[in-house]
């Protein structure tokens, strides 16, 4: 019997090749359950793509190399109908497809959209457009590789946004603005000539989670990127992604007409500017004449812009929409600004944009970060979404950790993404949901968007952490469906890119589920935020004072003294409350009302406070950061548990940077309720570990160069 155990597991472990995670999603492993295999086979029998475009053979290149794997049996996939054809995909205007599927079903998915019909042996994809079948061809690839009945389908599915895209804050020296996966994946020394497989790769994985455009560039911009040279390889890179369905965008640097032009003004209203925006932007289209168009960082964290001019945001984005409308390009202009004007930075952008809602261009896109502050592990929704209507607002999240424990640790952000787009914004009575304002049903927009600022770089499996790449998959799966719930889109992604045993994938759920809320534990639990590390971000600093703009230290944010800790934004306060509507207003307004996961962010409450949870504020503290801690240990356990049904390189991977998290998560513990303390004066409750190290000890530590904070070139 212990033989013949053995003799299993030994086959289990060896069965598991390495992996370095390079394939993604996409790894098209062979299905190991006889009777779902038998029922794919005869799914696929003789497969047939019609058409003839450069999409069309992707997608055939792609069938054969899915099937190949997932069955373990060559497939030739045809391009001429016969008797025997089983497995069809083609477009609408194909006879043989427009029999078989109804108009008003075609008419209802768009141009991106697609219909997946199926009966036993016989399978139907469908679509108006070849980059439509392209995404129909990945979803019935993502049926059979999470192992669903594939015997019986009526999938008809079109994207919920228009702009599905990632934003790299990649820098033209390769630098990776909060990058934690190496260097940028974009080779600008060696393009146009040398052609990455990478490139193709990373538009295979786009294409196969709907997202439909990349912003090439950082938003901390370098105008070089608008010269002819550059503009060649922007070219090169965009011919490769176009049969995916992927239009390039590039960040615009608003000093250009000063930098490359030389000029000697980039004012908005000046004539001269306007005609070498207008000039520039022909020529950029003489490359690309499908440029999506730019993406805008201005009067932020020292970037030019119209205010340099005396000028409003809107007369900047218009000035740029007005040149690229021609060419039926767009401008995503971001709100993300705070210059101290005001004496809260969470009112800054809603007291710059809402004056200006109308006011811009119809294609113009107001790009708003989630939360107010800055990409915090958790804030609340920002209070523009809802407060312009006249403006699509679309949404920026960020997928690259920088303020969630970056490239060591496992953090899944569907559940904190969720949280927003569910929040209800009460602009147009219950039930107004962010999701609402960006999807563009509550206002009637048909351009809308969703931004993930990306994670990706050169490292071989793509995010540095093998867990970033869920994140990745979660921006494409999200922008097509706002409705998907997070333990969806982490079930799909386990399955595709770890292992579909229903045991081990339930593990891994498990920790992906969590796995937010405890680094909110073991960081900013209660509402605290933003008491990292100066400059790079990386590990607690509540204590830093000394950077010369405010609101850059953690002091700032936190308000700790004798009394209590946190930031009174009610009517006794900053106000910054009165943004919201009356009713969000009143769920936060109230001290003894306001959910505890929110406390600190609207009030600054005794050291004494009772919390909903009995406790009071400081022991609720205590008790947050040890649980945070806590589970970082049960997510090693259960990670420990799955080393039978993980290749070891992968496994290996993971558990280490798990173990880095926990440290990290009892540095942050510790240092934090240390430094606390000095100001609430009352005792870590016996029951909880206590810290082994001094406030000095936690205050010294240094980390020097801490990736994704290079300076801008
Ligand atoms: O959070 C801050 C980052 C900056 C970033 C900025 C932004 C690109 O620390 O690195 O700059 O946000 O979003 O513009």
């Amino acid at each position: 019997m212990k033989i013949v155990l053995l003799a299993l597991a030994l086959f289990m472990v060896s069965s598991l090749k390495a992996e370095d995670g390079y394939d993604l999603w996409l790894r098209y492993h062979k299905i190991t359950n006889p009777t779902l295999l038998a029922q794919y086979k005869k799914q696929i029998g003789t497969p047939v793509v019609l058409g003839n475009s450069q999409t069309i053979s992707i997608i055939k290149a792609e069938l054969s190399r899915a099937f190949a794997g997932l069955t373990g049996t060559s497939y030739r996939v045809l391009s001429s109908l016969n008797t025997a054809s089983s497995f069809i995909a083609g477009i609408s205007t194909s006879p043989v497809i427009s029999s078989i599927v109804k108009k008003e079903e075609l008419d209802s998915i768009g141009p991106e959209g697609f219909i997946i019909k199926a009966k036993p042996g016989k399978t139907i994809i469908t679509s108006n457009t070849d980059i439509g079948l392209l995404y129909g061809v990945f979803h019935f690839l993502r049926l059979l590789q999470t192992q669903q009945p594939a015997s019986n389908l009526n999938v008809i599915s079109s994207p919920e946004l228009t702009l599905r895209l990632l934003n790299h804050w990649d820098n033209l020296n390769r630098t990776v603005e909060r990058g934690y996966a190496g260097f940028s994946i974009w080779n600008w020394h060696t393009l146009p000539d040398y052609i990455d497989n990478r490139y193709i790769d990373y538009a295979r994985a786009n294409a196969s989670i709907g997202i439909n455009g990349t912003v090439l560039t950082n938003v901390n911009a370098n105008a070089t990127i608008l010269t002819r040279p550059y503009l060649e390889k922007v070219k090169a890179l965009a011919d490769l992604f176009r049969p995916y369905g992927i239009k390039v965008f590039l960040t615009a640097r608003f000093s250009a007409p000063i930098e490359i032009g030389r000029l000697k003004t980039a004012d908005p209203l000046n004539d001269t500017v306007q005609r070498w925006w207008k000039e520039k932007i022909k020529e950029i289209y003489s490359y690309i004449p499908d440029f999506g168009g730019f993406l805008v960082k201005a009067n932020s964290e020292g970037q030019p812009g119209p205010q340099d001019y005396k000028r409003t945001h809107a007369d900047g984005a218009n000035m740029l929409a007005d040149a690229v409308a021609p060419h039926n390009g767009i401008v995503m202009w971001r709100a993300f600004v705070y210059d101290p004007g005001s004496n809260d930075r969470f009112k800054q952008a809603y007291e710059e944009f809402k004056p200006l809602d109308g006011k811009f261009r119809k294609n113009v896109l107001v790009q708003v970060k989630n939360g107010p502050i800055d990409f915090q592990p958790r804030e609340p929704f920002s209070p523009l979404f809802g407060a312009m209507p006249q403006t699509p607002l679309m949404m920026e999240f960020q997928l690259t950790q920088e303020y969630l424990g970056q490239g060591t640790h496992l953090v899944y952000e569907a559940p904190l993404f969720k949280e927003v787009l569910n929040a209800d914004t009460y602009a147009k009575g219950k039930g107004s949901t962010v999701a609402k304002v960006i999807n563009g049903s509550m206002d009637n927009f048909p351009m809308t968007g969703m931004a993930g600022v990306s994670n990706i770089g050169n490292d071989i499996n793509w995010c540095g952490h093998p867990f970033g790449q869920a994140n990745w998959y979660t921006l494409g799966r999200l922008s097509w469906d706002l409705d998907l719930p997070a333990g969806q889109i982490a079930d799909e992604w386990i399955k595709q890119t770890f292992t579909s045993d229903r045991k081990a994938a339930g593990v891994i759920k498990n920790i992906m589920i969590n796995s937010r809320e405890a680094l909110v534990n073991y960081m900013t639990p209660v509402g605290l935020t933003h008491i990292m590390y100066n400059g790079h971000h990386y590990g607690p600093m509540p204590w830093g004072n000394t950077l010369n703009r405010p609101d850059w230290n953690p002091v700032y944010y936190h308000r700790a003294d004798s009394f209590g800790i946190g930031f009174d934004r009610t009517s006794t306060g900053t106000n910054a409350l009165a943004q919201y509507s009356k009713e969000v207003q009143e769920q936060f307004s109230d001290i003894n009302k306001c959910p505890d996961e929110f406390l600190l962010w609207f009030h600054h409450a005794a050291w004494d406070h009772k919390m909903h949870s009995g406790r009071t504020l400081w022991n609720e503290l205590c008790y947050k950061y040890n649980t945070g801690v806590d589970s970082v240990r049960s997510f090693i356990r259960q990670w420990n548990s799955l080393e039978n049904y993980i290749d070891e390189d992968r496994f290996t991977q993971v558990q280490q940077l798990l173990n880095i998290q926990l440290k990290d998560a009892i540095w942050w513990r510790n240092a934090c309720l240390l430094y606390f303390q000095t100001f609430s004066r009352m005792p870590i409750p016996a029951n909880y570990e206590q810290p082994d190290k001094s406030l000095e000890y936690y205050k010294n530590i240094r980390i020097l160069f801490a990736p994704g904070n290079a300076p801008v070139p």
